[in-house]
Formats: structure tokens, sequence, C-alpha cells
């Protein structure tokens, strides 16, 4: 392998902490206390996570001092979630940034079966490029979403973005899970050499989200990618460190 992606794993298996949602999402998602980003790096460096994913805005002004060695994903495109057209999801940031900033990886969003999923093919191609040329790993996000999408969860879409990250060089994708086990198995068999992360989605029930997470684990999955179901939760440290105790 080219990239230093071992920089985000122990032993092969990893646990990121998602905290892209002001961009994504709004503020809607937070609180009091999550709104605040010194709250979440808090999480992410006294549960000693293998690194937290911000875009290059709060990388800048939250990454330094004593959260500097939190391992840094940054992400390199997004877009919000006011204009409602077919899902595409700009360059917010260039590889050279990135490093920059600190990252030791870095990520992008693929929405599979998008009327405009060429663009984003092109640009995530590029971004593998320039990446690794820096030994910089990549972490593609790839969701099927849009025209050509009637249910996001389709097995058969999940299992070709799967295999698409192989094909592209994405050295993790993140996807969601849509509940089969031996399907998600067969997912991490498409995408080869290249790692599959479980993102979490919604809040949910503690015990369902953990179920869950010991069933992707169990089923081949390299680890997680998660965020609401950690910050969002009034508990975010003991979460992390059971999710800890599942994935390690
Ligand atoms: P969660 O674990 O909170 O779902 O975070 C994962 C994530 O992929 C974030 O990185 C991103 O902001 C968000 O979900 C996107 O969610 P969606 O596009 O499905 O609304």
């Amino acid at each position: 392998m080219h990239t230093k992606v071992s920089n985000l794993l122990t032993n092969g298996k990893t646990i990121l902490l998602a905290y892209d949602h002001g961009l994504e999402h709004g503020p809607k998602d937070f609180n009091l206390k999550n709104v605040d980003p010194e709250h979440v790096f808090n999480i992410a460096l006294e549960a000693e996570l293998n690194g937290i994913i911000v875009q290059p805005g709060v990388a800048e002004k939250y990454h330094k001092g004593r959260y500097a060695d939190i391992p840094l994903v940054v992400k390199l495109n997004g877009k919000d979630s006011i204009v409602e057209e077919e899902p595409y999801s700009p360059k917010t940031c260039s590889v050279s940034r990135a490093i920059e900033l600190g990252a030791e990886g870095v990520g992008y969003t693929l929405y599979l079966g998008s009327g405009r999923e060429h663009e984003m093919i092109k640009e995530f191609s590029e971004v593998v490029e320039k990446a690794h040329q820096q030994r910089v790993p990549v972490i593609a996000w790839i969701y099927p979403r849009g025209e050509y999408v009637e249910n996001e969860l389709n097995p058969d879409l999940l299992e070709y973005g799967a295999r698409i990250g192989l094909e592209l060089g994405a050295d993790m994708v993140k996807m969601k899970y849509h509940g089969d086990k031996d399907h998600l198995n067969w997912m991490t068999k498409c995408a080869g050499r290249t790692k599959l992360l479980m993102a979490g989605g919604e809040k949910r029930g503690i015990k369902d989200f953990f179920r869950t997470a010991r069933e992707v684990m169990n089923a081949g999955a390299s680890g997680l990618a998660v965020g609401r179901n950690v910050w969002q939760s009034e508990k975010p440290f003991s979460v992390a460190k059971t999710l800890k105790s599942i994935v390690f």
C-alpha cells in the first residue's frame, strides 16, 4: 500500500468520529453542548478514537492546541440541505490545503446513481491521484441517492458502491448498513482491500445501535465512521468506550 492508511487504524480496525453535519444538515442536529466543536474534539481526544472528520473551516479553527494531535480527516466536498436538486457535492477543499491543515486522511462523498455522478467520479478520481501522491489515504462516503435510485438501501446498489470504492482507489468506503449481515459480508468481499466502514445514521436507541455495530463487525467490516449516535448522546464518553470494546 502506498498510503499511510495505518495511521488511522488500530490493528486494522478503526472508529472515526464524523462531525461534518453543520454543513450537511445545519445546526438542527446540534444542542447547546455539541454545537461547540470543542465538545466533539474533546470526545475524540479523551476516548482516544482513531480520528475526527470535519470540514476545512472547523479543522482550521479547532484542530490546534490540545486537539492538534487528534488524527484529522478533512472532508474535501460537501453540500447543504437547502437547495433540493440532483445530488452533487462540490469540492470545498483541495488535497494540499487539507494536508496543510494537518490531515492524515481525506474524505469525499460520492452519490451513486445521481444524474451528476459522473462529475463526482471524475473529481473523486483526481482526489485519489493527488492524495496518494502525498501518501494520504482517502475515505469515500458512497451513498446511493438521486434520479436513478428508488431505494438508498438497495443491496445491489450498496454492493456496487463498495466495488466502485475499490475500483476508483478508495482506501476505505463509508457506507450505510441495510440490516442484512450476510449481504454486508458480501460487500466486504466486493470492496476487496478497500476497508468497509459503517455510517451511523440518525440517533436511535443505544442498545440497537450497539447491536448493529456488533453485527457489522462480525460480518467483516473494518470499523465505524459515526457521528450523531455518539455526540448527541447524554453520555458520549461511555458510548465511545463501548464502541471501542465492540470494534477492537
Ligand atoms: P452519522 O453517523 O451521524 O450518520 O454521520 C455520518 C454521515 O455520513 C456524516 O459524515 C454526514 O454529515 C451525514 O452522515 C450525512 O448524512 P445524510 O447525507 O444521509 O443525511
